[in-house]
């Protein structure tokens, strides 16, 4: 029998592509949706779809017993930028959906949780270049120090508890069928869309920030191998780098600039330099690599070019 699956925040930029992702390997009746608010309708139609707040611990329990889940990806979380602005509701949303999930987990009511951590966990302090798996952590943004602590919970529940949860530090992800949801990393998103629009874009990042990036299929066909990795391969339970690729505004306005000749960019740096300013430029996933084989595909170019047609063709 097919394990069932139950995507919490499916309709969320990386949700969404995940969602679609598992219905078409699992069947559409394998795979859960569920999100706190309606998203597109074509989600929404395409399997089961659950209107669900994850911070509320028995209508969550009641979804996994309905369906009889499995595995759980959860994917619901407050991001770097607006956790800036709301710190309380990021850290209640951030920890209390985890803490749900693991006690869920503890109690043998599902048997496998995905649970995404960050670039953010790292801070000032840690080493800025190809960052390794261990290294200074004093992340200095509340997202990353819900981040953080969630890694610490997620590898004591493993250890105490023997719960299997598996998680990866994703980059800065690019992708253009959902909107990103106020994020640090997001300009590398919104650039293409003004490229397109207008051909002129204002950065809330300084030309030279470079930070570490990934194209949206990339970061699905990682997720999705490290949930399917035997688990005792999985060397790392509370979250594993990923690396992918590093570049600055200023790079990427070039690259763009290649395909679109007009398109001019503008630099007015605001709040979210200075979260840019205390993440890592590129992290070093050797552990991953050699753990369970992970290898990214999408370069700089490419993913501009997936970018670009991929926008292009949703318009149409
Ligand atoms: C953000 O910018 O907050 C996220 C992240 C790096 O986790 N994209």
């Amino acid at each position: 029998m097919v394990a069932k699956t139950l995507i919490i925040g499916a309709c969320g930029q990386i949700g969404t592509e995940l969602t679609e992702k598992l219905r078409a390997e699992k069947g559409k009746e394998n795979v859960i949706a569920s999100d706190i608010r309606e998203g597109s309708k074509l989600l929404m139609k395409s399997g089961p779809f659950e209107i669900l707040d994850a911070t509320n611990y028995d209508a969550l329990e009641d979804v996994i017993v309905h369906y009889n889940i499995d595995e759980v990806y959860l994917m619901a979380a407050m991001l770097s930028g607006t956790a800036e602005k709301f710190p309380m509701k990021a850290w209640d949303l951030n920890m209390t959906t985890l803490f749900n999930a693991l006690n869920l987990a503890k109690d043998g009511k599902i048997s496998k949780l995905f649970w995404p951590s960050s670039i953010a966990v790292f801070g000032p302090t840690t080493p800025k270049e190809n960052t390794p798996q261990q290294t200074i952590m004093e992340p200095s943004t509340v997202y990353g120090i819900s981040k953080q602590t969630g890694e610490r919970w997620c590898e004591y529940y493993h250890k105490r508890y023997g719960v299997d949860v598996r998680s990866i530090r994703y980059p800065g992800l690019i992708s253009y069928k959902t909107a990103p949801g106020g994020g640090t990393t997001d300009y590398a998103i919104e650039i293409f869309h003004d490229a397109l629009k207008e051909s002129y874009y204002q950065s809330f990042l300084s030309q030279e920030t470079a930070l570490p990036m990934m194209y949206m299929d990339d970061a699905i066909k990682a997720t999705i191998q490290l949930m399917k990795t035997d688990h005792t391969k999985i060397k790392i339970r509370s979250s594993y780098n990923l690396g992918g690729i590093s570049f600055t505004p200023k790079e990427l306005a070039k690259a763009i600039n290649k395909r679109i000749p007009q398109f001019e960019i503008d630099y007015e740096p605001d709040f979210r330099q200075a979260i840019a300013d205390s993440w890592p430029s590129s992290i070093d996933d050797t552990n991953a690599q050699e753990d369970w084989d992970w290898k990214h595909e999408f370069d700089l170019e490419t993913m501009v070019d997936a970018m670009i047609e991929g926008i292009k063709a949703a318009k149409k």
